[in-house]
């Protein structure tokens, strides 16, 4: 088993959820701010982002995103990276707007899908679009894969130069519509993968805690938040953002999985 530095992502806030759902999310960019200090304080390398408007909505509002950088950055060093997935139905254009800000990394979805009972949309010509602006502003992607098909599908993009050499690889496994978070698609997916590409897992609800663990294992990193997860164990929510990574920390250190650092993070992703 592989004893490499593990990055960890936090994804710490989504568009789906809101403080019906779950108290304590953070919304405004202080908020925003001070959820990210702690995850990173807990181990957290990377910042997954997505923002919120003065009403708690989903926006892709570059100001917004500003505003929310600005708190994270006075707070902390971190590699953000910034959603391009927004909420369901984001418009193409809202969803680039924030890359003008140039963040270290940016998603970049690589098919469409049903999202609950909804269309996430990634058509060719969105990703087309959103790749290109990616490149434009020299930003990292990680690409993020629901279904075997778009890792199959990213030979493809690759080949026509839709997309560049360079990229981290994000599995999302759990979304309704998407492919499910066990064990046997993570390895399946992994299997696929060339030699050194780098990859991290994400996974929905329960399956977050199982399929993080099983990641740093085989040698993945992981995404821990509350975006994807909110309970800690069945029945209890979690505190925050940074308790998730507090476990997933203790976690990595029992299987002799060292965090790295936001610097080592930065090498290791090459960026
Ligand atoms: N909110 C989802 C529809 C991303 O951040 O790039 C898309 C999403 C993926 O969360
Ligand atoms: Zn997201």
């Amino acid at each position: 088993m592989t004893t490499d530095p593990l990055i960890i992502s936090c994804a710490i806030v989504g568009a789906e959820l809101n403080r019906d759902v779950y108290p304590p999310l953070p919304l405004t960019p202080k908020e925003i701010g001070e959820a990210a200090e702690e995850a990173v304080d807990a181990g957290a390398a990377v910042i997954h982002l997505h923002v919120r408007d003065k009403k708690g909505n989903p926006s892709q509002s570059l100001e917004i995103f500003r505003k929310a950088s600005e708190q994270i950055r006075d707070r902390c060093d971190c590699i953000l990276q910034y959603s391009t997935g927004g909420a369901v139905g984001t418009p193409l254009a809202e969803r680039c707007e924030p890359l003008a800000l140039k963040p270290e990394m940016a998603t970049l979805s690589m098919g469409t899908m049903n999202f609950g009972p909804e269309i996430y949309e990634n058509s060719e010509k969105t990703i087309t679009a959103i790749s290109g602006k990616i490149q434009e502003h020299g930003i990292m992607p990680e690409l993020e894969i629901f279904d075997y098909g778009m890792l199959e599908s990213v030979d493809n993009y690759l080949a026509r130069n839709i997309i560049p050499e360079h990229f981290h690889i994000d599995f999302v496994l759990g979304v309704p519509g998407g492919m499910g978070a066990s064990a046997r698609n993570l390895v399946l997916l992994a299997d696929r993968l060339k030699e050194g590409q780098s990859w991290t897992v994400a996974a929905l609800g329960r399956h977050q805690l199982p399929l993080t663990t099983q990641a740093i294992t085989m040698g993945g990193h992981i995404r821990t938040g509350i975006e994807d997860n909110i309970y800690y164990r069945k029945g209890e929510q979690a505190r925050s953002n940074g308790q998730l990574v507090a476990r997933m920390v203790r976690i990595a250190g029992e299987l002799n999985r060292p965090v790295a650092s936001v610097a080592r993070a930065r090498e290791i992703l090459g960026l």
